[in-house]
C-alpha cells in the first residue's frame, strides 16, 4: 500500500513542484483515501484521485490599482477552480501578502472534500490575492476590490462559481466587490455569500464558521460522554472564525483563555467574557487594532509577542488562525497539559507532525474540512435564500448549521471510526472522497 501511496504522491509532486501547502494537503488525502479506493472496485483503475487533484482551470490575472499618494500598484490575482462534479464551484477569497498557487491550491483541494461534507451541493474553488489589507485605507481597499473583480465577474456567476470571504476577506470586501460585479453585469444575483442582510445575505453567516466548530466540537465531545460545560479553551486567531468559537465557547459554559494575531497572543487567566470579547470584536473589526492593546485594557492578562498559544494548559484547543500555525512540539505540549480535544478552525493549521501526536495519543482531533465546514454550509443556505428569494430566521439558519455539523460528525463516525477510537481526518477525507468520486464516475471523462 505504502508503495502505491508513494508512486501517486510522486507523479503528483513532479507536475506540481514549488507547491509544498498543496503537496500536503494531497498527501493527508492520499494516504487515507487510496487505501478506499484499493479496497472497493468501483473506484479502483480508474485514475480518480489523480483526476481530483489536477484543477479543472486556474485563472491567474494583473490587478492594478492606484493608491492614497496616487501610485500605481499592481498585485496578482487567482481563482482556483478545482471540481465542480457536484455544484457550481464554491469558497472563499484570501487577501494576504503570503497567497501564492501552492496557498490557494491547497485551499481549493480541502475545499471539495469540505463542501461534499456539508450534504449541499457545491463543487469547490478558492481564490485571492497577495493585496494585504493592512494599513490601507478604506478607499484604497476599495479600488483593489473594483479592480479585482473587474477581471474576476467574467469567470463566476451563481451557477457557475460563488466567491465568499477568507483571511483579509470579510463584509467590507464583500460589499465592494459584490457592487462591482453588479454594476458590470447590470444583474442582481447571488454571486458572493457573505453578503450583507439587507442585500441578499443570510442571517448567521458571519457566526457560521466559529459557531460549527464548535457544535462539532462538542458533538465529538459528546461522543465520548463528555461536553463543552466547564472546560478550558485556547484559541488562536482573533478573526471572524475565532471571535466566534470564542462566543459559542461561552455561550456553552466553558472558559476562553486565549486569543492572538500575527504579532502574539494574550492570555487572561480569569477567562475573557463577553463584555471583554465584545472589547475584542471592536478592536479588531472596527479600529482594525492589534491583539496587544487587550493587555492595556485588561491589565491581569498577559502578551506573549511572536508566540502562539499552545503552551497554555487546556482542556480543548481550536486553532482559527491559519495554516501549520500549530506543530509536533506545541501538540506535544498540549496533550502533556492535559488536552483531549482539538478542533480546527482555519485551513490545515496543523503541520503533519502535530497529527501524528494527536492520533498517537488518541485524543479528539477534527481537520478543518469536517470542523470549519459551518461557514461554507451557511453559504450554501445563503444561496438558497437568493434563489428562492426569501430569507430564513436566525434560529431556522442556526438549527440548519447545527444539524449539518451533526451530520458531518456522523459521515466521519461511518468511515473513521477504529475499534472505539475515531480518526476523524479518515472519515472525512473517505465520506468528503466518495460523495465527489460517485458524480465524477457517473459524468465521464470530462
Ligand atoms: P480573518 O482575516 O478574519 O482573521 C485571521 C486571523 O488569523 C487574524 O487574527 C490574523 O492575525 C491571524 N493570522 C492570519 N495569518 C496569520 C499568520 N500567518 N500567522 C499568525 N496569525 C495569522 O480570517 P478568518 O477568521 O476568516 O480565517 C481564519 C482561518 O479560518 C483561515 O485559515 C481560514 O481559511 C479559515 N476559515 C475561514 C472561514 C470563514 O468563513 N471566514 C471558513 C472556514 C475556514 P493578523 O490580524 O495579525 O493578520
Ligand atoms: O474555507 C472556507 O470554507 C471558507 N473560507 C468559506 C467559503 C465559503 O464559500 O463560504
Amino acid at each position: 500500500m505504502d508503495k502505491i501511496v508513494r508512486q501517486f504522491l510522486q507523479e503528483v509532486e513532479s507536475r506540481n513542484q514549488n507547491e509544498p501547502e498543496f503537496m500536503q494537503a494531497v498527501t493527508e488525502v492520499a494516504e487515507t483515501v487510496i487505501p478506499y479506493i484499493v479496497q472497493h472496485e468501483i473506484y479502483y483503475g480508474q485514475n480518480i484521485l489523480l483526476r481530483m487533484v489536477e484543477p479543472e482551470r486556474v485563472v491567474s490575472f494583473r490587478v492594478p490599482w492606484i493608491d492614497d499618494k496616487e501610485e500605481i500598484q499592481v498585485n496578482r490575482g487567482y481563482r482556483i477552480e478545482m471540481n465542480s462534479a457536484i455544484g457550481p464551484y464554491k469558497g472563499g477569497l484570501r487577501f494576504h501578502p503570503s497567497v501564492n498557487l501552492s496557498v490557494l491550491k491547497f485551499l481549493a483541494f480541502e475545499q471539495v472534500f469540505k463542501n461534499s461534507l456539508t450534504t449541499l451541493p457545491m463543487g469547490g474553488g478558492k481564490g485571492g490575492s497577495d493585496f494585504n489589507p493592512k494599513g490601507k485605507t478604506d478607499t484604497e481597499v476599495m479600488r483593489f476590490c473594483q479592480s479585482f473583480m473587474t477581471e474576476l465577474f467574467r469567470h463566476i456567476g451563481p451557477n457557475r462559481d460563488v466567491p465568499a470571504g477568507d483571511i483579509g476577506v470579510g463584509s467590507r470586501e464583500i460589499g465592494y466587490l459584490f457592487g462591482q460585479y453588479k454594476r458590470l453585469k447590470n444583474e442582481f444575483t447571488g454571486v458572493l455569500t457573505g453578503k450583507g442582510v439587507s442585500w441578499g445575505g443570510s442571517l448567521i453567516r458571519p457566526e457560521a464558521t466559529g459557531y460549527g466548530v464548535v457544535y462539532f466540537t462538542e458533538e465529538m465531545l459528546r461522543h465520548k460522554g463528555d461536553g463543552l460545560k466547564g472546560k478550558k479553551v485556547v484559541i488562536s486567531g482573533s478573526g471572524n472564525v475565532a471571535q466566534y468559537a470564542a462566543e459559542k465557547c461561552l455561550h456553552l459554559g466553558a472558559t476562553v483563555l486565549t486569543m492572538s494575531d500575527s504579532s502574539g497572543f494574550i492570555h487572561d487567566p480569569e477567562g475573557i467574557d463577553e463584555a471583554k470579547l465584545a472589547y475584542i470584536m471592536k478592536l479588531k473589526n472596527v479600529q482594525r487594532g492589534r491583539i496587544a492593546t487587550y493587555v492595556e485594557q485588561y491589565p491581569n492578562a498577559t502578551f506573549h509577542a511572536q508566540k502562539t498559544p499552545w503552551g497554555v494548559p487546556c482542556d480543548v484547543a481550536l486553532p482559527c488562525a491559519t495554516q501549520n500555525e500549530l506543530n509536533g512540539n506545541d501538540a506535544k505540549a498540549l496533550v502533556k497539559n492535559g488536552c483531549t480535544c482539538v478542533g480546527e478552525g482555519a485551513n490545515m493549521p496543523s503541520t503533519p507532525e502535530a497529527i501524528e501526536v494527536f492520533h498517537k495519543s488518541k485524543i479528539n482531533y477534527a481537520p478543518g474540512k469536517a470542523s470549519n465546514a459551518g461557514g461554507v454550509a451557511v453559504s450554501g443556505l445563503e444561496m438558497a435564500q437568493n434563489s428562492l428569494r426569501y430569507s430564513w430566521t436566525r434560529e431556522e439558519v442556526d438549527a440548519k448549521l447545527k444539524g449539518i455539523m451533526i451530520d458531518i460528525h456522523k459521515s466521519c463516525l461511518k468511515y473513521g471510526d477504529e475499534a472505539g477510537f475515531v480518526n476523524y481526518v479518515k472519515g472525512a477525507n473517505i465520506a468528503g472522497f466518495v460523495k465527489v468520486a460517485d458524480a465524477m464516475l457517473a459524468q465521464g471523462v470530462v
